[in-house]
C-alpha cells in the first residue's frame, strides 16, 4: 500500500467577504471539510488557499454555500 500523505493546494475565489468575521467564518467552514490541513484566507484578495489531502473542490465550495459565500476555483 502507498502511504504517502501527499499534499495539495486548492485556491477559491470567495464573493462576499468583507471584515475579519466573514474571514472566520470562511475559514472555518473550509477548516470542518474532510481532507483539509490548513486554510490561509484573504479578505481583500477575496480569496482563500486550501492545504489538503483528498478534499474534493465541490465540498469546499458547497461548504461555504452553506455559510453564505459564493465560492468558485480560481483560474
Ligand atoms: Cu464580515
Amino acid at each position: 500500500m502507498c502511504t504517502t500523505n501527499e499534499r495539495r493546494e486548492i485556491t477559491l475565489d470567495v464573493q462576499g467577504m468583507t471584515c475579519a468575521t466573514c474571514a472566520q467564518r470562511v475559514s472555518g467552514a473550509l477548516r470542518a471539510v474532510d481532507g483539509v490541513l490548513e486554510v490561509q484566507v484573504q479578505v481583500r484578495e477575496g480569496r482563500a488557499t486550501v492545504s489538503h489531502s483528498g478534499a474534493s473542490t465541490d465540498a469546499l465550495i458547497h461548504a461555504l454555500e452553506r455559510v453564505g459565500y459564493t465560492a468558485a476555483q480560481a483560474a
